[in-house]
């Protein structure tokens, strides 16, 4: 689908075989897998400093005014933002070098060079800067407002009037400008969210997140509706939680059947999951370890998090039935199973409550860690007679 060509082919068969109203629809797909970009590898280059300049003082009456030439100045740096309101990298898919200017050479009279200047890659939050191999991990931009200089400018040279000596007072040489730095780098999203959706197509996770938050996601009774991650942020005891609705998961989705499991990487940062399970199915309990074991297969880590289960569509079921299913699911689970109906907004509350409990522990941990590093900072402070 992501191919152009495929693309081109794809919609010429819409057109002939179903008519307008599908060629419509597919370049409304088009439009749509456009928008999200979770990946991109750029090319950053800073600026070359300035040469600096070889020049004398010549005036009249002034005789051996000496060597005035300025230094070259610095080039240009690049930095790297982590910004709030961006959630995608599709930027980069159209422009993806970034130079820096070269700072300007010396002049005379002891003129330095003006600086080249600095350039800002602002990117989402959450997204890890990656070295070219695709796997050494530079810095991770996940404050709001973090920024991080990735390439520095290179020195301007000195003018000669730095190179006189009492042995020689008239040089007649000055430096080059120093050279910039220059790389490739991936750019990787990951999106930060206090909870991530788990579950098989289909499962009624868009649905979940329309319903609990303002989010207006794409809804429809066939697998694979979501195509990338959405966001929605939902009001819980006062307090916002950011909850992420990921593409379904099918077994085997670690060799790629399906989707595959690469947008797992988004709840990587969550602190809980809520893991839905459609009620209809006929063994919901082999559903929901097919997908258990997909998390493990993708990373331990992401199977120690905890979760919340839940029953979704319990609507379409009988008390009976549906009280069965999840008495079947506590036992494979050894955990409170939710029944809970999205369409019919019931039960949705108290899984809510109960993953922000989760949460809330999470976000005191690293409160404390945040406190522990500050005190560590304070002891370190040197001691100053103006303190
Ligand atoms: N009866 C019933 N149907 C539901 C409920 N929640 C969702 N559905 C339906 O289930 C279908 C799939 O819902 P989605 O929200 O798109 O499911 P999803 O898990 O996001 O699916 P993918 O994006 O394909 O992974 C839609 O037709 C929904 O209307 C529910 O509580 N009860
Ligand atoms: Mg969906």
């Amino acid at each position: 689908m992501s191919s152009p060509l495929f693309l081109t082919a794809d919609v010429c068969c819409n057109f002939f075989r179903q008519g307008l109203r599908s060629f419509r629809t597919g370049l409304i797909c088009k439009v749509n897998t456009m928008k999200f970009l979770d990946q991109a590898k750029i090319f950053i280059q800073s600026g070359d400093g300035g040469a600096g300049c070889v020049s004398f003082r010549r005036e009249k009456y002034i005789e051996f005014g000496g060597p005035n030439g300025g230094d070259g100045g610095k080039g240009g740096s690049v930095y790297i933002e982590a910004v709030e309101n961006l959630n995608t990298l599709i930027d980069f898919r159209y422009t993806q070098h970034f130079k820096a200017p070269k700072g300007r050479n010396g002049m005379g009279s002891d003129k330095t060079g003006p600086k080249g200047d600095d350039i800002i890659i602002k990117v989402p939050v959450g997204t890890e800067i990656l070295a070219d191999d695709g796997e050494t991990l530079i810095v991770d931009m996940v404050t709001p407002g973090q920024r991080y200089l990735i390439a520095k400018g290179g020195d301007g040279g000195r003018g000669n009037a730095q190179f006189k000596t009492s042995t020689n007072q008239a040089p007649r040489y000055a430096e080059p400008g120093w050279p910039g730095q220059e790389m490739w780098v991936w750019l990787r999203l990951k999106v930060i969210a206090d909870v991530g959706l788990i579950g098989m197509p289909n499962a009624g996770k868009s649905t979940f997140l329309s319903v609990v938050t303002k989010a207006r996601p794409k809804i429809a009774d066939y697998p694979f509706t979501t195509l990338h991650p959405n966001l929605g942020v939902a009001w819980v005891d006062n307090y916002e939680m950011v909850i992420a609705d990921i593409p379904g998961l099918i077994e085997g989705a670690h060799e790629g059947v399906g989707l595959g499991d690469r947008f797992l990487k988004h709840v990587e940062r969550c602190s809980a999951f809520i893991h839905l399970i459609d009620a209809t199915v006929e063994d919901v309990v082999k559903e929901y370890q097919a997908i258990r074991r997909e998390l493990e297969l993708y990373k331990k880590t992401l199977n120690t998090k905890p979760e919340v289960v839940v029953l979704n569509k319990i609507d379409a079921l009988t008390k009976k039935e549906a009280d069965k299913k999840a008495s079947a699911l506590e036992k494979a689970c050894g955990k409170k199973v939710y029944q809970m109906s999205a369409i019919a907004k019931q039960g949705i509350f108290d899984c809510l409550l109960d993953v922000n409990k989760y949460i809330t522990r999470e976000r005191q941990r690293k409160a404390d860690e945040d406190k522990k590093v500050e005190i560590v900072e304070e002891v370190k402070k040197p001691w100053s007679p103006l303190d």
